[in-house]
C-alpha cells in the first residue's frame, strides 16, 4: 500500500510548517525504484551458509517486478536474536572475513538510520532486506518474500549479483556470510 503522493507532501508541509526538523527516511537519490526489467524471468542466485552459527540457503529468483527470496537455513542460536539480515556490497573473500564484505548494498544513498520503516520499503536501503521483511529467530527459518526494489540486471541500481548476504545476531555481529552465487542455467531438455 502507497499513499498518494498528494498526502505525502501535505504530511511534509504539515511537519515543516510545524517548525520541526524532519528526517530524511529516503535516499539522497529518492526512493527505490521497482524494478521492471530483469534480463531472464526465473534468473537464480543462491547464498549458501555452511557454518555452525548458520546452515543453509538464501535464495533469490527474479520476477517481472524485482525477486523474490526465500530464506532456509536451521541452527540459528535461539538466544541470540533476533536476527538482521542484509545483501553486502561484496561477495565473502576467499578467507572467509565477512567483515570484508563490505557495507550494505544502499544503491541510493540512505544510510542506516533512522531504521527502516516497513511499511514503506521503498525508503530503506535496497540491501536491507530484514529492516524490510522482518528479522528471523533461531533455530530454524524458512520465510518467503517479494522485494520490488532488487535487481538481476548489471546495469540497473539494486544489483545483487556477486555480492553476498550476511546474518547479524541482537548485538550486530556478523556471525555469518555467504557469497550470491548465480545457479547455472539449465537449457530446456527435449524429450
Ligand atoms: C577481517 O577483516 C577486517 C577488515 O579488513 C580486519 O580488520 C580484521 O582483522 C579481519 N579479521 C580477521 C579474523 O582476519
Ligand atoms: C530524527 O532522528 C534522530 C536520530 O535518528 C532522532 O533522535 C530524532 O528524535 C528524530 N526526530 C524526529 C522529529 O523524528
Ligand atoms: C513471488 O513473486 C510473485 C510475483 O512475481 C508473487 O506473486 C508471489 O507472491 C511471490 N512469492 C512470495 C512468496 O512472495
Ligand atoms: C561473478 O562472479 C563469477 C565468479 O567469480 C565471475 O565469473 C563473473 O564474471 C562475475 N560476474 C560479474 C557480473 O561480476
Ligand atoms: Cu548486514
Amino acid at each position: 500500500m502507497q499513499l498518494p503522493l498528494s498526502l505525502i507532501a501535505l504530511l511534509g508541509a504539515a511537519t515543516l510548517g510545524a517548525g520541526q526538523e524532519t528526517n530524511v527516511t529516503t535516499g539522497a537519490l529518492g526512493d527505490a525504484r521497482q524494478v521492471r526489467n530483469n534480463p531472464t524471468i526465473g534468473e537464480t542466485w543462491i547464498a549458501t551458509f555452511d557454518s555452525d552459527a548458520v546452515k543453509g540457503t538464501m535464495s533469490a529468483v527474479a520476477q517481472p517486478i524485482g525477486i523474490n527470496y526465500t530464506i532456509d537455513v536451521t541452527g540459528l542460536a535461539v538466544d541470540k536474536g533476533p536476527y538482521k539480515y542484509h545483501v553486502h556490497l561484496r561477495a565473502v573473500p576467499e578467507s572467509g572475513n565477512c567483515t570484508e564484505t563490505g557495507g550494505h548494498l544502499d544503491s541510493y544513498v540512505r544510510g542506516d538510520t533512522p531504521p527502516c520503516d516497513k511499511s514503506m520499503p521503498q525508503t530503506c536501503e535496497v540491501g536491507d532486506l530484514s529492516g524490510k521483511y522482518g528479522t528471523v529467530e533461531g533455530p530454524d527459518v524458512k520465510k518467503e518474500f517479494h522485494d520490488l526494489y532488487t535487481a538481476m540486471n548489471i546495469i540497473q541500481l539494486g544489483y545483487i549479483g556477486n555480492r553476498s548476504i550476511v546474518f547479524h545476531d541482537a548485538s550486530g555481529a556478523r556471525i555469518a556470510c555467504a557469497s550470491l552465487k548465480q545457479v547455472e542455467k539449465v537449457e530446456a531438455c527435449q524429450g
